[in-house]
């Protein structure tokens, strides 16, 4: 693409910040650290600070694509300047307000974002802020790491503001397919019918006409590293391995294999690890919505065949690296926006297989992803729910254990609900496999707490089980939550009689 910018004017980050004003609706580029905008962001929260200081309101509605770095949520946050936000978050200034009710936060599925975006279901956007490695006066611009919403924000915002990051290449161009699908009553299937399949634009093509302004930088993305495996970690991966590599040997999975959707975080690194390195796996694909450290890792060694999803969640050496090598990354991966990355559509159609961290689960098999305790909000659904619902194998991985044992993962009923048992086929502790397909509420109880919970709580949660033979779902409502209420009163779940 060209790179001719003389009709848009450059600007620094502080003037760029005036366009934005109290009570504006912003739709900033960013999905995890992966592509956030950095400078704006950081100016706008420090115009937030000076209006507060003069006695003036400012507070912006910020929605992003997912979480992102401390120089978007962070800085925000610290500067108060968020009056609401969606449809993901992990940081923990902005959790902090967001469970202090200073900030409003809807958790939204991220598939649905850009489309009740552009419903209007959300507000009006004055201003799209995105990161760019080029941009140009035909309106192009070549993204970074992440796509996001990206793509939404700018065709639905009134202006466009550019952030022009110089860290990141100009030979990126390839590396995005940029596809949006047209609204009902037009929408037509999404062309997807296998990971690498192209559909779109390397570039997304804007109205040149609403860009108001490049701000150049020069900064790696805000992306810690993870913590090496554990052997509590180590050990869900490898019986996450088991339980597939069993299912290929019971014809269930197709030999070649089906594409996987993983989740973020520390567990995901161990899950993937372990299914690169378990000899009955083939090499596979993944669709999905973060690529990290450790999927660049299989790729090199041959595990890990190709990769659609968002967001490139490296760490700045891994993405140094792998900028060493454009043409192998070209070939391996491709950033999709994540109304595609995260399409039920596509996620039935090419039969993932997805694998998410839960904070809780239930005997019956409810998902809790996002709160604890009931009422403190950790970051949100995320994609979760995207892949949950339509996979071919949905699992949900955890420690059967947090805080020292002080907390059993496994519950008789989830403080917080955010995928139903309808939508669960797999519990996968440290602890072994619990299998919930084709089995009824009581008998998937007794597989989880046998084969998922620590053996402390065991005896605790059958009790629990056998306290009543009613219905179809034996529930004792005067008891559910005793073991939540024993930890709100003093710290520690077990021991709790019924
Ligand atoms: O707390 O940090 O104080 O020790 O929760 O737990 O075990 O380190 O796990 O970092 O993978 O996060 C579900 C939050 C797990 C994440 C969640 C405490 C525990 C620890 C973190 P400390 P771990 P992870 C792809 C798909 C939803 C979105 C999603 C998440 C902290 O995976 O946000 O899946 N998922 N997106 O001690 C109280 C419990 C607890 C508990 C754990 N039962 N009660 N505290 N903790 N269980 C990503 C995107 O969509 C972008």
């Amino acid at each position: 693409m060209s790179t001719k910018t003389s009709r848009i004017p450059e600007l620094s980050a502080d003037e760029a910040a005036a366009f934005v004003a109290h009570g504006d609706i912003v739709g900033f580029s960013g999905f995890t650290p992966a592509g956030a905008t950095k400078e704006i962001p950081s100016a706008i929260a420090r115009r937030a600070k000076a209006e507060h200081a003069a006695g003036r309101e400012f507070k912006i509605g910020v929605v992003t694509g997912a979480s992102t770095g401390d120089s978007l949520d962070g800085e925000l946050a610290r500067a108060n300047a968020v009056l609401f936000r969606t449809p993901y978050q992990s940081d923990k200034y902005l959790r902090a307000a967001i469970n202090k009710g200073e900030t409003r936060f809807f958790d939204m599925h991220l598939s649905m974002l850009p489309q009740m975006a552009r419903y209007g279901f959300l507000g009006k956007f004055s201003c799209a802020i995105v990161e760019a490695a080029a941009v140009n006066d035909k309106g192009e611009i070549l993204l970074t790491t992440s796509v996001g919403a990206s793509n939404t924000f700018c065709h639905i915002a009134d202006k466009i503001l550019v952030e022009l990051n110089e860290y990141h290449p100009q030979e990126l161009n390839g590396l995005h397919d940029i596809y949006e699908p047209l609204d009902p009553p037009h929408r037509r299937e999404v062309p997807i019918y296998k990971c690498s399949d192209r559909i779109g634009s390397p570039v997304l093509k804007v109205d040149p006409a609403k860009i108001v302004g490049i701000v150049r930088s020069n900064r790696p993305d805000e992306i810690g590293g993870f913590k090496e495996p554990d052997a509590v970690t180590k050990q869900i991966g490898e019986n996450v391995a088991s339980f597939l590599a069993n299912e290929i040997k019971l014809n269930r999975i197709p030999r070649e294999f089906l594409p996987i959707q993983s989740g973020v975080g520390n567990i995901a690194n161990a899950v993937l690890g372990a299914l690169g390195s378990n000899p009955n796996i083939p090499p596979f694909e993944m669709y999905s919505e973060v690529i990290q450290d450790s999927v660049i890792d299989l790729m090199r060694n041959g595990d890990i065949a190709y990769a659609s999803a968002t967001s490139l969640t490296v760490s700045p050496p891994v993405l140094k690296s792998i900028y060493s090598d454009l043409e192998f990354l070209k070939k391996h991966i491709m950033l999709r926006p994540q109304e595609i990355s995260n399409n039920p559509e596509i996620v039935r159609r090419l039969g993932i297989i997805s694998i998410n961290t839960a904070i809780e689960v239930d005997i019956w098999g409810n998902v809790n992803s996002t709160h604890v305790m009931g009422n403190n909000l950790m970051n949100g659904i995320g994609g979760s729910g995207d892949f949950t619902r339509n996979a071919y194998i949905s699992i949900f991985t955890c420690p059967s254990i947090a805080k020292d044992g002080a907390i059993s993962t496994i519950v008789p009923l989830v403080s917080h609900l955010d995928h139903s048992e309808h939508s669960v086929q797999a519990i996968i502790t440290e602890q072994g496999i619990a299998d919930l397909r084709g089995k009824d509420p009581v008998q998937r109880a007794r597989e989880i707490v046998m084969k998922c919970a620590h053996p402390e709580y065991r005896e605790q949660l059958l009790a629990y089980l056998g306290h009543t033979k009613d219905g179809h779902t034996p529930q004792t409502l005067q008891t559910v939550f005793a073991m939540h209420q024993a930890f709100l009163a003093k710290k520690d779940m077990r021991g709790v009689t019924w």
